[in-house]
């Protein structure tokens, strides 16, 4: 498909829901197994009529902001998607897989050493069902926690009528009140994702607009990146994006997801965080959004676009004083340069910094446009008690205390969207530049990451993310499934 960034209209009644983004507050993912290709054929057959489309959530969301206006309560919907993996497509014989990006076809548990999931999170450890890749994924997503037991209803007849196997399943659920949109260790999470031309329908200040090829087979990509310039040595070196992946034409209008199921140390965070203080002198709810580039309520450690200049955001998080800074209109509205280049507000290897540089030269804004990923994670697990036992050095925490993220994005190239940012970015201390340091959350696979906290501090991280399972999958369009699902 040729670069550009023009409109292109998105088949929305062919695109699976989640790609628009779901985001429901009770989340159920259940790995499938199929005994033969007949099974899974007869599967899809029964299933593929009740996969919600982008049309209706884009319509869900529509009703939804005008029952607001109006001061009525939103209607509960319940959602249902079906994925496939390699090794499910392989099954079915789905013509000319070999098409795929190799990250796709090989499957998370390969690629696992690339990844950086080592030692704790060695595919060795991970938790079942995935010391196997599973065939197929079912996405559920409801309002309603009665609904997902209903979707669950559903999806169980199908699956004992085609005597496919339910391997296993996890509940995400948002967190109570008020941590209703934060994750485990404490912060709001979910606020920035990319806009997508042709399906983002009012784009927000800071929302860049990304070509849907980015995320969805079949459409312009981004515009081919300037040559990258060269760079003095030890210096960041661009690495070219993989060019925009190949597919075969039955895979238009799908989109690889990419699931991890990411178990967060909440202790382990906050002791971090105090003895961290100590050492450098620093509030503990500075420190982390150091960390993160946020603090913990959202606001951007960053200078918002329309800030008065005599403004400091270490001195406090600004949202208390300024609680419009966690609306839609200025939560993203920053940039990390000029005025911060050098990371003395929000250092370079910051969590949100790393994963998105904005402006940021290196990469620049085209390198960093290049790897955008739709992000759909939920968390999974009880809320964290502050007297509860430390958590154990070896093997998993009891269920009461085994909690994190289950982490979800969409990309049309896995090794140009997740993988890049896993490998490229969150594991080089040398990203963006020299000595900056490692993803301080999500960079798993040295035991003590080095994160550089200008102007004088080093900081040695632990460990509090840990990888307990995870797969590629791939969101077919409607009329892929009923291709994929034989006569
Ligand atoms: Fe991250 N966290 O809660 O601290 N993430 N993340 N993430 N993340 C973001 O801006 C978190 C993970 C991205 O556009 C926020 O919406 C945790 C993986 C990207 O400015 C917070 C885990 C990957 C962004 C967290 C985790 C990413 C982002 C700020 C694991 C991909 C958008 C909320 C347990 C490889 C950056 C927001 C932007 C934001 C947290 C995992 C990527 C608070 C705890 C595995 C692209």
């Amino acid at each position: 498909m040729e670069a550009g960034t023009e409109a292109t209209a998105v088949a929305l009644d062919q695109i699976q829901g989640n790609i628009a983004g779901f985001n429901k507050p009770n989340q159920r993912f259940v790995f499938l197994r199929f005994p033969d290709k007949a099974s899974g054929q007869h599967f899809l057959h029964a299933t593929r009529r009740e996969i919600d489309t982008a049309a209706k959530v884009a319509e869900a969301k529509r009703s939804f902001k005008w029952r607001r206006e109006r001061g009525r309560d939103p209607e509960a919907k319940k959602w249902f998607n079906l994925l496939l993996s390699m090794a499910g497509l392989t099954l079915l014989e789905a013509p000319e897989t070999d098409l795929f990006e190799a990250a796709f076809k090989e499957g998370m548990r390969a690629r696992a050493a690339h990844l950086g999931d080592v030692e704790e999170s060695a595919p060795e450890r991970w938790v079942p069902p995935f010391e196997q890749d599973a065939h197929a994924l079912a996405i559920l997503a409801a309002d309603l926690p009665e609904d997902i037991d209903r979707l669950q209803t559903q999806l169980s007849h199908h699956t004992h009528a085609a005597k496919i196997e339910e391997v296993g399943a996890f509940d995400g659920h948002a967190r109570p009140s008020p941590n209703h949109s934060h994750e485990h260790f404490g912060f709001r999470d979910g606020m920035s994702q990319p806009g997508v031309i042709g399906l983002t329908e009012d784009p927000k200040p800071g929302q860049e607009m990304v070509p849907a090829g980015e995320f969805i087979l079949g459409y312009p990509t981004q515009p081919e990146n300037a040559p990258p310039p060269v760079q003095p040595p030890g210096a960041y070196q661009p690495v070219p994006a993989p060019p925009p992946p190949q597919f075969p034409s039955w895979a238009t209008n799908g989109s690889f997801f990419v699931f991890r199921r990411l178990r967060q140390d909440v202790a382990g965070f906050n002791d971090f965080i105090k003895q961290a203080s100590g050492q450098t002198g620093l509030r503990e709810d500075l420190l982390e959004a150091k960390l993160v580039g946020r603090y913990k309520s959202g606001a951007p450690l960053e200078v918002t676009r329309d800030q008065d200049s005599a403004f400091d955001p270490q001195a406090v998080d600004p949202s208390i004083a300024d609680p419009s800074l966690l609306g839609d209109e200025k939560i993203n509205n920053f940039e990390f340069e000029p005025q911060d280049a050098d990371g003395h507000l929000v250092p370079r290897a910051a969590h949100i910094r790393k994963m998105y540089p904005r402006n940021e030269d290196p990469p620049g804004k085209a390198e960093a446009e290049s790897h955008r990923i739709l992000r759909r994670g939920i968390p999974y697990g009880p809320d964290f008690q502050p007297n509860e036992p430390a958590y154990p050095g070896e093997g998993p925490p009891p269920d009461n205390q085994d909690r994190g993220l289950l982490f979800g994005c969409y990309q049309s190239s896995i090794e140009r969207g997740f993988e890049f940012l896993q490998t490229q970015w969150a594991n080089q201390a040398s990203f963006p530049q020299e000595g900056d340091g490692r993803d301080p959350l999500i960079s798993q696979d040295v035991a003590a990451p080095e994160f550089n906290l200008p102007p004088d501090h080093h900081l040695v991280l632990l460990r509090w993310v840990i990888t307990t399972g995870g797969g590629y999958f791939f969101s077919p369009s409607v009329d892929a499934l009923r291709l994929l699902a034989g006569p």
